[in-house]
């Protein structure tokens, strides 16, 4: 496993799985779910509304992960996972986005996968709580794939850079 912490905008990272930071409909929204299915394009939402019909017809619970195709992204795959809002679901489900993501990506083959700091916008958990349960995460969890772990501001890349410092 190698882990890459970097600052950018997710749909410019290059891996084989990306992950969206979505909510339970799936068909999309602001933040990196707007910015991933601007990128990909169309073809992007009308999978998700066959998934809604047919997989998650009550929608995406939080903490599971929804497999689609990434059209016109270079990525093989998005996987979609919707994580909890702070005050309102049990943050612990955060880890579930992430583990459930990284067997996902070991599952299908895939040697590299691009995270975005999942809940810490909208959704308003702070960004050193997911960069330390993110860490905790990959010291007991080796997945057999590059992690590359995308901040959108140097403020927040900084936070990340900070903990996984740490030992
Ligand atoms: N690339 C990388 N990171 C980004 C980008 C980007 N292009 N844009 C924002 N971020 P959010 P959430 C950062 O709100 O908190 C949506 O409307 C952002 O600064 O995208 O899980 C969905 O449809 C923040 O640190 O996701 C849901 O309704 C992090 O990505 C809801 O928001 C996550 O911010 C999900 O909220």
């Amino acid at each position: 496993m190698e882990i890459e912490v970097i600052q950018g905008n997710i749909v410019d990272v290059e891996a084989d799985v990306i992950v969206n930071a979505a909510n339970r409909t799936l068909l999309g929204g602001g933040g990196v779910d707007g910015v991933i299915h601007a990128a990909a394009g169309p073809k992007l939402l009308d999978e998700c509304l066959e998934l809604r019909k047919s997989k998650f017809v009550s929608g995406l619970p939080t903490g599971q992960v929804a497999v689609t195709k990434a059209y016109n992204l270079k990525s093989k795959h998005i996987f979609h996972t919707v994580g909890p809002v702070k005050g309102k679901d049990d943050l612990s489900l955060l880890k579930d986005c992430y583990v459930n993501c990284l067997r996902k990506a070991e599952e299908l083959g895939a040697e590299s996968i691009a995270f975005p700091a999942i809940s810490t916008g909208a959704y308003k958990v702070p960004v050193e709580y997911s960069a330390k349960l993110v860490r905790e995460i990959l010291k007991n969890y080796t997945p057999n794939l590059k992690v590359k772990l995308v901040l959108y501001s140097y403020a927040d890349k900084s936070i990340y850079d900070e903990v996984f410092r740490e030992k």
